[in-house]
C-alpha cells in the first residue's frame, strides 16, 4: 500500500513516520508513505501556497493551483483509490473506515490548514472528507497521522502477532479486555487466577465477559 500525504508542514509528518511500527512497516515494504511539501508545487516565485479569502474575513485559504498540480502529478503515475481531505467538517473517522481503507492500494491524503482549501478542490479532486472527531485542530497533519497509522497497522504482516489487530478495542464494537504481565503479584495485588490457569477456553470466555462489562460501563453507546 502507498500513501501520499500533501502538506505545508512536511517535517511534522516525516518524524512521525520514521519511528516504531510505521518505520518497520515501511522497511518491510508493507507500506510506503510519501510526504509532499506543498510549497514545491507553488506556481509562483515566492513559493506561495495560500491567499486571502475572496469576500474578506480572517484567515488564509490554501490555493487551488499548487494542490491541483501535486494531485495531478501523482495521478499521472498511478491510480488512486481515494483522494482524502482532512477537515473537521468531514465524515467522522471510525474503525470501520480504517478497515476499509486498509484494503486499498493507493491513497492521497491532503492536509487542510488555515481557513481550509479553495472549495473548488473539494468539488473536483477530493473523493472523501474525513474528520477525526468533534474538536478543531490547527491543521490536518495530526489527523492525517492518525488515519495513516490506523490503516497501516491493519495491513497483514505489519503487527508481530497477526491476530492482535483483530482483538483491538472497537474491532467488534467492544472495548479490549484488561491485560497483565509479570509479576503475578505486586505488593499484594494479584493477577486474576483464571489467566494463570492455562485453560484456554475459560480464559477466552473470561476475556469476552470482561470486554462486554467494560463496554457496558464505559461505552454503552457501542452496544446499541
Ligand atoms: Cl481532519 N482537521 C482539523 N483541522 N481539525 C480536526 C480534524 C481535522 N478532525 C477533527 N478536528
Amino acid at each position: 500500500m502507498r500513501i501520499d500525504i500533501i502538506t505545508c508542514l512536511p517535517r511534522l509528518l516525516d518524524s512521525f513516520f520514521a519511528h516504531s511500527i510505521l518505520k518497520r512497516a515501511q522497511d518491510a515494504n508493507h507500506a510506503q508513505v510519501h510526504v509532499h511539501d506543498l510549497r514545491d508545487y507553488s506556481t509562483n516565485k515566492q513559493r506561495q501556497v495560500d491567499d486571502y479569502a475572496f469576500g474578506g474575513g480572517a484567515g488564509m485559504v490554501l490555493m487551488i493551483e499548487p494542490i491541483a498540480k501535486c494531485i495531478r502529478q501523482l495521478q499521472a503515475e498511478r491510480t488512486y483509490d481515494e483522494v482524502i481531505y482532512m477537515t473537521p467538517d468531514g465524515e467522522r473517522y471510525e474503525q470501520k473506515m480504517a478497515n476499509r481503507l486498509s484494503m486499498t492500494e493507493n491513497l492521497i491524503i491532503l492536509c487542510g490548514h488555515y481557513k481550509g482549501v479553495d472549495e473548488r478542490l473539494r468539488e473536483h479532486f477530493i473523493t472523501k472528507e474525513i474528520s477525526i472527531g468533534d474538536y478543531v485542530l490547527s491543521g490536518g497533519e495530526l489527523a492525517a497521522c492518525v488515519v495513516a497509522d490506523s490503516i497501516i497497522r491493519l495491513i497483514p504482516g505489519v503487527l508481530n502477532d497477526e491476530t492482535s489487530a483483530l482483538t483491538d478495542s472497537f474491532q467488534d464494537n467492544l472495548l479490549a479486555p484488561p491485560v497483565y504481565t509479570r509479576p503475578a503479584e505486586f505488593e499484594g495485588w494479584k493477577v486474576p487466577d483464571i489467566l494463570l490457569s492455562g485453560h484456554e477456553a475459560k480464559i477466552s470466555d473470561w476475556r469476552f465477559q470482561q470486554s462486554l462489562e467494560r463496554t457496558r460501563t464505559r461505552r454503552p453507546d457501542l452496544l446499541d
